[in-house]
This record gives structure tokens, C-alpha cells and sequence, in this order.
């Protein structure tokens, strides 16, 4: 039943959005909010609040449908006092009036929308919103505003990258990757990483890890994969940075999935008939073009990092964030996409695959596709 909402800048009448009726999973609603919640308190640059939303809406995706009170969710960790506020909101009236508030709000909509483009960061967007710019024609249109060269493939491939990219269309970038990258070098080793490889039906690019059997040989190689698919006639748009990786710097103590090694942001041409199951069929409807673009990244760590690599660049982001925060509290071990090292030992642990890490932690390996917090 439509609704009217009062809320401090706004007087709507509307269908709520947010109603448990409609999918029936309480936490699911609340995930949806405490991620929007999440994204506003970046807007706003608060770091902290960001986070717990990060963390909240990670538990709360992991939870059974059967939530209908407050006390079923007693005792579970990272819920804190405004995610259970909207929790309680949405038992009561069906809806987070604090998150529709969100919703509405005009900066929160501008800087929601700007960030979608590749290569526009919130500080960026907060700056075009202050010059009081309000959707991408008027960016587009502005003659002040200097756009960067991935910002410009941002917009001139937006409707493309924007659209989720299937398992599909994964699968058939990974066979042109994997045939490129063995056409340079026969032994190097490839390996689908990001969400991809945590088994995810939809994802916002395709993410690959390469790496040579000796250590030494991976450098350059990136460079020719990146001539090779230009041949191809296939690289629509490359940012491709060099290794700033010094061994001498370990163990480095950052909570970031940062890292120092080689690699490219990439766009590609995707033809249609190169996708299983859709030759044939249009990808888009009114769309005749028969390709479409991906954003597609790759990274090429040495051999002896490559399992730090894949276990950071398979993520999920916060599966990664509480794996380091466990190796640090717990543990007295410093986890990062290069190494593990062993603070109470004063030594790195060497590892060769995933197993090894979870091993040294002494965790039991968790599977890519048990990693989606
Ligand atoms: P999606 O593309 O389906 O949206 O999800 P995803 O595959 O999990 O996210 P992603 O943004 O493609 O990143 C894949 C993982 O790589 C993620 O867990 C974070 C991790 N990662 C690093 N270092 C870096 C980095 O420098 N940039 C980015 N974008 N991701 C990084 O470990
Ligand atoms: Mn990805
Ligand atoms: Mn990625």
C-alpha cells in the first residue's frame, strides 16, 4: 500500500521500496540498506562508519531467510546500533526511512551516478557536484571539465561496462586471454581470480592473474600481452602500470588489497559469437553491433608471490579484510598480496599455493566460492 513518507527534505508518496513483503528476507532488505548506508558514508568520507556498514551487510548476507524479531539476531557479530535501528525500522513500518532518505538525497544520487563511470573516484565527483553538475550530459557537455584518458573510455564505453558481465562472457575472455598470453610464453600460468573464480554468476570485469615458472621471467610479459591483444585489434582501452615491487619493503603493513606489482586495467571487444549460447543471438536487444566491451584486469606477480596474489585478487574485499585482520590479531602474522610474515618468528612464510597460507594460519582452507562475505 503506497505510503506517505515525511522525511526532513522530502515529502514523497510512493510504493516503499523497501518492504520485507516483497522478497520475504529480512536480512537481505537490511543488506541492500546497510550497503547503500555504506556507500553514503563514503560519500561522506567517513572511513569508520563505512566500514561497520561493509561488515554488517557481510554478516547479514550470510544469514538464513528466518529472521522476524531483533532477539533472533542477538549475539551475532559486527551488527551495530544503526544497522539494528534499520533492522528495526523495517519490522515495524516495512521500510528504512533513513536509508529512502539517503536515497533521495540529490549529492548522494550525482555522486553515486559519477563514480559509475571508470575512472571517476569520489573525490572527483564530489568535485563536479560542487560545480553543481548533475548527470553525465552535463559532464560531457561542461567545456571546463578536463577528463582524464581512462575517464574518456569510461564514458565512451559506459552503457557497455556498466552492464553486468556473464559467466559466460567470462568464460569466453578467458580463452582469448589464455591462447594470447600461451602464444607469448607456453609455460605461463594463468588463473581466473575476483568473483569470478568465487563461482559468481555476474561480475563488473574479468580478473586474471599470470605469472612464468622462474622468477624474473613475468617481467615484460604483461607489455606483450598487451601488444598481442592490441594486434588483435581487440584492446579498446589500456592502463597499464609497471612493478614497484621492492622485496627489500616486506613485510609491509597496510590493510589495503594494494599491491606493487605489474599490471593493466583493460577494456576489450568482446565479439558475440565468441560467447557459448549466444551465437547467434543479439547481446542487447536494438543492440546490432555483435560485440560488446569488458573491463578486464590483469596482474602478473612473481612466482613466489603468486599464492598471495590469488588469495588477495580472488577477494572477495572483505573475505581478504578479515583474513588480515585474523592473521594480525590472532596470529601475530602480517597478511598482504606479497607475503606472510611471521612477527613472533621475524621471518616470511614461504607459500606456493592457497593451501600453504591457510596452513601457516592454521585455518582450514576455505574454498573460493565459501569467500563471497
Ligand atoms: P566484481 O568484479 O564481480 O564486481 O567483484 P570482484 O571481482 O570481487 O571485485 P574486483 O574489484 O574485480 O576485485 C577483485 C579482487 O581483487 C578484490 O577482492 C580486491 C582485490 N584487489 C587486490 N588488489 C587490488 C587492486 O589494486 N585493485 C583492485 N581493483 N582490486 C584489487 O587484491
Ligand atoms: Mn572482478
Ligand atoms: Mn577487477
Amino acid at each position: 500500500r503506497p505510503v506517505r513518507v515525511e522525511t526532513r527534505h522530502c515529502i514523497q508518496v510512493r510504493e516503499p521500496v523497501v518492504r520485507v513483503s516483497v522478497c520475504g528476507h529480512l536480512p537481505l532488505c537490511v543488506c541492500v540498506c546497510a550497503c547503500e548506508l555504506a556507500e553514503s558514508s563514503e560519500f561522506n568520507e567517513s572511513k569508520g562508519p563505512c566500514l561497520a556498514f561493509r561488515q554488517a551487510a557481510s554478516v547479514l548476507k550470510s544469514l538464513p531467510s528466518a529472521v522476524h524479531c531483533l532477539e533472533a539476531i542477538q549475539g551475532l557479530p559486527c551488527l551495530g546500533e544503526n544497522t539494528k535501528a534499520v533492522m528495526e525500522e523495517i519490522l515495524t513500518f516495512g521500510r528504512s526511512f533513513k536509508v529512502e532518505e539517503i536515497r533521495c538525497d540529490e549529492r548522494y544520487q550525482a555522486l553515486k551516478l559519477f563514480t559509475s563511470v571508470f575512472g571517476v573516484g569520489p573525490k572527483t565527483a564530489e568535485k563536479w557536484y560542487r560545480r553543481g553538475l548533475r548527470s553525465l550530459q552535463e559532464i560531457l557537455t561542461e567545456p571546463n571539465i578536463q577528463l582524464n584518458r581512462m575517464q574518456r573510455a569510461g564514458f565512451l564505453y559506459y552503457s557497455d561496462i556498466s552492464k553486468a558481465v556473464s559467466k559466460a562472457e567470462a568464460k569466453a575472455l578467458g580463452c582469448i586471454i589464455e591462447e594470447t598470453v600461451h602464444w607469448i610464453a607456453p609455460d605461463a600460468t594463468l588463473a581466473l581470480t575476483g568473483g569470478f573464480r568465487r563461482g559468481k554468476e555476474y561480475g563488473h570485469d574479468v580478473d586474471f592473474l599470470l605469472t612464468m615458472p622462474e622468477m624474473g621471467k613475468e617481467e615484460g610479459l604483461l607489455l606483450h600481452v598487451i601488444d598481442r591483444l592490441k594486434d588483435q585489434g581487440i584492446l579498446l582501452y589500456c592502463e597499464y602500470q609497471g612493478s614497484t615491487f621492492d622485496v627489500s619493503k616486506l613485510p609491509s603493513c597496510r590493510f589495503e588489497d594494494m599491491d606493487c606489482f605489474q599490471k593493466c586495467f583493460l577494456i576489450l571487444r568482446l565479439e558475440q559469437g565468441q560467447v557459448e549460447g549466444e551465437r547467434g543471438l543479439q547481446m542487447d536487444p536494438g543492440d546490432s553491433r555483435g560485440w560488446r566491451a569488458v573491463r578486464v584486469d590483469l596482474v602478473a606477480p612473481p612466482v613466489d608471490c603468486y599464492a598471495f596474489a590469488l588469495l588477495g585478487w580472488t577477494g572477495s574485499r572483505q573475505f581478504g579484510r578479515d583474513l588480515r585482520t585474523f592473521a594480525q590479531k590472532e596470529r601475530q602474522m602480517l597478511l598482504d598480496n606479497h607475503a606472510l610474515y611471521d612477527k613472533t618468528k621475524k621471518l616470511c612464510l614461504l607459500a606456493t599455493t592457497e593451501e600453504d597460507i591457510f596452513a601457516h594460519l592454521g585455518l582450514e582452507y576455505v574454498e573460493p566460492w565459501q569467500r563471497n562475505a
